[in-house]
């Protein structure tokens, strides 16, 4: 069979080969390494994953590219899980009140934070929102990701807002190289109209909000802020549950800052995944690891947010919990589009290996958007999604840290990103 795309020479193939599942214990350290070798493309899918020498019925043709890796180090492309990519404005008045004390929980009852981004995007139009993240999503491209989760969350209570928000998430799917996939969390905060009256806009997210995003195909998840002074264990429960019966799978924003019990109820309800979890509890975490959730960790946050404390990585992979790392690019608590950065805070801070890490951007990111059978794998049948790093090895681009160690990036079998262009 001709190929479209053959990359050859490649140094050190990091295929990720093994289950159709996120990895947890100590098969998250355990990436299967190909040394000298090639990869064979037709289509948006990987038709060869080997050495060197491609096998008689892999074949070239005129119209062929051929890449030379030149010895270089080639992985599955990113996954970042959990940003908050279509947002308008940005919070950098916020980095003074934090250098004075300020808490980002004070900030969000004072009416700012979260309510500061909602008015801005509130007054932006839908063209507008596009061209801003767009320009993250091509930056996020150029750090090698080309999967990315986007979540609604800045209309709150104006569900024009919201809606307008999924269809620029669903706009720049059709039209990026990156492929978006749009989760709704109107339950994000609760808005300062119905601050005496949470129950009321509780209930406007189940009977109006969930329907309606449901109705019009906007979303594949459903999640929650499910944190003191925002949304209960209860009410989190009843909005996920409204979520499940419109088919939207539940995701959560558990034990960020304080432990309430969000751990716990990802594993009660099948979360697809839930994230940050800095302040999990030892059951949280075990109940998790039996049901099968994601734990989807964002180490860039935690140390934005400069609380001193981080998710227990180390002890969750022990327990067998597969872990994930994202982004969770936001205008308030992680202003950054750059996964690489979060990479190495997740090995420096979070004490994860470079193996762990790989794992953890790209076979248990993909399972946290329940895509793990589509990618986050080098492996024959896949979708070419593939990152060719301007380094020999895997430990280089975690311990070189805060630059861009992408030299190319393939996405669904095309070239999509090329820093000679650049
Ligand atoms: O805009 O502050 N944590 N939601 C929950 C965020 C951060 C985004 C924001
Ligand atoms: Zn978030």
């Amino acid at each position: 069979m001709d190929a479209d795309l053959i990359i050859k020479n490649i140094g050190t193939l990091v295929t990720l080969k093994g289950p159709q599942s996120a990895r947890g214990g100590s098969a998250q350290g355990e990436i299967s390494v190909i040394k000298d070798a090639a990869v064979a493309v037709r289509g948006d899918r990987i038709i060869y994953v080997g050495t060197g020498s491609l096998p008689e019925d892999v074949t070239a043709n005129d119209e062929t590219l051929i890449i030379d890796a030149n010895g270089k180090l080639v992985t599955p492309g990113l996954v970042d899980s959990h940003t908050h990519l279509v947002h308008g404005g940005s919070r950098e008045n916020e980095l003074s009140m934090k250098l004075k004390g300020a808490k980002y929980m004070e900030i969000l009852s004072a009416g700012g934070g979260i309510h500061s981004t909602m008015r801005a995007t509130r007054s932006m139009s839908k063209d507008e929102l596009y061209l801003q993240a767009r320009r993250s999503l091509d930056r996020m491209l150029s750090f090698g990701v080309t999967t990315v989760e986007g979540k609604s969350g800045y209309g709150i209570e104006d569900i024009e807002t919201e809606l307008k928000q999924l269809e620029v998430a669903r706009r720049l799917n059709n039209e990026h190289a990156v492929d978006v996939v749009s989760t709704f969390m109107g339950a994000h905060a609760i808005p300062l109209i119905f601050r005496d009256d949470p129950e009321g806009f509780v209930q406007k997210i189940i009977k109006e909000m969930i329907p309606t995003v449901a109705k019009e195909k906007l979303a594949k998840f459903c999640d929650v802020f499910c944190e003191h002074g925002v949304f209960t264990i209860d009410q989190s429960r009843r909005i996920l549950l409204e979520g499940r019966q419109w088919g939207l799978k539940p995701k959560i924003h558990a034990d960020e800052i304080e432990s309430i019990g969000g751990a716990e109820l990802a594993a009660e309800l099948g979360c697809v995944s839930a994230d940050h979890l800095v302040g999990a509890s030892d059951e949280g975490i075990m109940r998790m690891a039996e049901s099968g959730v994601v734990a989807n960790l964002l180490p860039g946050t935690s140390f934005n947010l400069q609380t001193g404390k981080h998710a227990r990585a180390r002890f969750m992979i022990e327990k067998g919990l597969p872990v994930a790392i994202s982004t969770d690019y936001n205008p308030g608590s992680c202003p950054t589009e750059n996964i690489q950065l979060v990479m190495s805070f997740a090995s420096l801070i979070l004490r994860m290996t470079p193996e762990e890490v790989l794992t953890a951007v790209t076979m248990n990111g993909a399972a946290a958007l329940g895509l793990e059978r589509e990618i986050g794998s080098i492996e024959v049948g896949k979708k070419a999604d593939l990152v060719i790093f301007d380094s020999t090895n895997l430990e280089y681009v975690i311990y070189h840290f805060g630059i861009n160690h992408t030299d190319m990036v393939i996405k669904d079998g095309r070239v999509a990103f090329s820093k000679k262009d650049c």
